[in-house]
């Protein structure tokens, strides 16, 4: 299960055998502070199965049609039937988790992120977009580089002595695991599945990559006495890099790792064969993060900028702008552009947001409070550029690749914005749970659009359990349905439609509140199919049903990320006709991308932007009049 290749863990989810001890990807260093904190937290419970079954049929009522919900009720019946399938699903489940340490990572960790086929790019890597710099020049671009190559250095200090502080949510400790995943590792493409591999598990890596033009170096960020590099000696490094890369004629080889992961992953056999490319590859792959210096794009105007930003951490813009700029199997890579745009984009796998988020408001912090640390003028060895001879073949792949990411990179249709009529502030005054309001307001919205609700997907944290990753969340409920109903109903009284708004958030926030104590439904049914597979029966008539499919089809997937900063995160839509939600709420305004695909004539990513921030405000001046209306 877990090979060692190397110096390095690398985790061949192909090779799993049911049943086995997993742990998903290695920690950095078993014994110590981290482990006995992983070690006392609480493992993922399998919730009873009727549990979720009636949870499944109630979730169903707003977004399947009278008759399919009958008939799924006859298969839920008949599933559910004592000694039946289901109980017995059940059982293997139960014992599956009794025997790992988390019955669901390492499924999990395989079908949604290194069996899944679909380029990382747009399909599964998130970008983030920070608050732009206050630079306009390539000093400007090198010094803010070299400013969050120290940053993330004193981040990395904390993991590597496991003195990272310890995360809650509602009270409880978090599972600290993907702290130590995001860092020195990389995604590698095989056929069929990928791997993951985190290299700082022994010989911890020294170097970042850096790229520029196409062109990727190696910079080694520490001292010989293992002391970091200071910010103006990094500033140095960074300039001899820019001033030997100058030239713009490259074959962008990074482009490759966009493609379809089958079409990447021959593309990476016939890369690696060459020596001299192997140990390129492999240079990029250990180091401890990548900062891709951009090249200048052209100006857009200032309500275009977010999404135009946002954009270039989701794919770089294309081939002939900076998509070839990148590693995209690389966990970490920040984006830094000439023109005080920046950001990052990252690989998804081995972790959710919020730790790259924490990581990032850890990074500013240390922005605003270093300033320059006079550093000893020895002379630093020039950062070594990585050589790939490129055959025929590998140049007939980069074309290929090219082609696709460019329709790709045509077929985004991306909004960013800023929501700035109030904040987390003024929903919680009304005793409401901002997140839930958010989600209710995008279900106004998307009825407001289409007539009718669809299955909607929200990430919820499941780290108060050991190895945990997501759980769903589902917004479009019983509570919701009625809602949006009664909303722009003419004949409903406003006292009415008001109650009705509280008691979809109040749903909404019971629910995340179930699923965040592991007692939400997805995961389990999904768990439950998984043991059929595993179990080699018959897959259940419950997951062929129409209903099944309809509900997994979800038009909406969302996600909270919230941040110190103000930065804000994007990501793709999970279906052809869906969309993208992703928001980082602050105190007094919100900050929201949401995405969709030219090529779906039925959605628009600024239609339904525009429908949420309207949405958003007649829900609250909806309060706002009912308070007053009481007084
Ligand atoms: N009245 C007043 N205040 C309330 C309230 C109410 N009825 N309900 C909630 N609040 C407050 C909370 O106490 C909290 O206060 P704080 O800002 O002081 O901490 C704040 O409002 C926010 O709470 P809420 O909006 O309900 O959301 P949350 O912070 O609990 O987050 C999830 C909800 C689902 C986002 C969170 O549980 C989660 O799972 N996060 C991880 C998601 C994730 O992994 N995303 C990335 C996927 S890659
Ligand atoms: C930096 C922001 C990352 C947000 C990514 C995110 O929300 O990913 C979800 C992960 C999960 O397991 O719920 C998946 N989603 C993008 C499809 C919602």
């Amino acid at each position: 299960m877990l090979a060692t290749l190397g110096r390095v863990m690398v985790l061949k989810s192909t090779s799993l055998r049911p049943g086995c001890l997993v742990r998903p990807i290695a920690p950095t260093k078993l014994p110590g502070r981290y482990f006995a904190h992983q070690k006392s937290l609480p493992r993922l419970p399998v919730p009873p199965l009727l549990q979720t079954l009636e949870r499944y049929l109630l979730m169903l009522e707003p977004i399947v049609s009278q008759e399919e919900l009958e008939h799924t009720n006859q298969l839920v019946k008949e599933f559910a039937q004592k000694g039946g399938v289901g109980a017995r699903l059940q059982a293997s489940l139960e014992r599956r988790a009794g025997k790992t340490e988390n019955w669901l990572s390492d499924w999990w960790l395989r079908t949604a992120y290194l069996e899944n086929r679909l380029p990382v790019v747009i399909h599964s890597s998130p970008g983030v977009l920070l608050p732009k710099q206050d630079y306009h020049d390539r000093q400007g671009q090198l010094r803010f580089s070299a400013k969050l190559i120290a940053g993330v250095l004193d981040f990395k200090s904390m993991i590597d002595n496991e003195t990272l502080p310890v995360e809650s949510l509602g009270g409880r400790p978090l599972c600290m695991n993907q702290y130590y995943q995001i860092l020195s590792s990389c995604r590698i493409p095989g056929s069929k599945s990928d791997s993951f591999a985190n290299y700082s598990v022994t010989k911890k890596p020294a170097h970042v990559t850096i790229v520029h033009n196409f062109q990727f170096f190696e910079l080694f960020v520490y001292n010989s006495d293992g002391s970091p590099l200071t910010v103006d000696q990094l500033y140095m490094q960074l300039e001899k890099i820019w001033h030997s890369s100058l030239q713009t004629n490259k074959e962008p080889i990074g482009i490759l790792s966009t493609g379809h992961r089958n079409s990447w992953a021959n593309a990476y056999n016939t890369l690696i064969k060459d020596k001299v490319n192997k140990e390129s590859v492999k240079c990029i792959q250990r180091s401890i993060f990548t900062i891709c210096l951009d090249a200048p794009v052209p100006k857009v105007s200032d309500d275009l900028y977010m999404s135009h930003v946002g954009a270039q951490m989701l794919h770089g813009g294309g081939s002939r702008w900076n998509s070839g700029n990148r590693w995209f199997d690389k966990t970490l890579q920040f984006v830094v552009g000439e023109d005080g745009s920046c950001g990052l984009v990252y690989e998804h796998s081995s972790s959710e947001g919020p730790p790259i988020a924490a990581l990032l408001d850890h990074v500013f912090e240390y922005c605003k409070t270093s300033e320059m640390v006079r550093s000893p003028m020895i002379p630093l060895a020039m950062p070594r550029k990585l050589r790939f001879n490129i055959t025929s073949d590998i140049k007939r792949d980069i074309e290929k690749a090219k082609q696709n990411l460019n329709m790709m990179v045509r077929d985004m249709d991306i909004k960013c914005f800023v929501f700035e009529h109030f904040g987390k502030d003024f929903v919680k005054s009304q005793r409401l749970s901002p997140d839930a309001y958010i989600q209710i307001a995008l279900q106004l919205a998307y009825y407001r659009i289409y007539g009718e609700q669809r299955a909607t997907y929200e990430s919820a944290s499941l780290r108060m359990f050991h190895l945990g990753r997501t759980d769903t969340i589902r917004s479009a409920s019983v509570e919701s349905s009625v809602f949006v109903r009664a909303m722009d109903n003419p004949q409903e009284q406003k006292q009415n439609k008001v109650t009705l708004m509280r008691q979809a958030v109040q749903a909404h926030r019971a629910y995340t509140d179930l699923a965040i104590k592991g007692q939400a439904i997805d995961r389990h049914l999904f768990g439950l199919k998984h043991q059929a597979i595993e179990d080699l029966v018959r897959i259940p008539e419950i997951f062929m049903d129409t209903s099944y499919a309809v509900a997994f089809h979800f038009n909406l997937s969302t996600s909270q990320v919230p941040a110190k900063a103000d930065c804000l995160m994007c990501f793709g839509p999970v279906v052809p006709d869906g969309y993208g939600v992703c928001y980082n709420p602050m105190d007094n305004h919100m900050n929201f991308s949401v995405s969709a695909f030219n090529s779906c004539a039925e959605t628009n990513a600024a239609k339904l932007a525009h429908y949420l921030e309207r949405a958003l405000v007649d829900m609250r001046d909806l309060i706002v009049q009912t308070n007053s209306s009481k007084l």
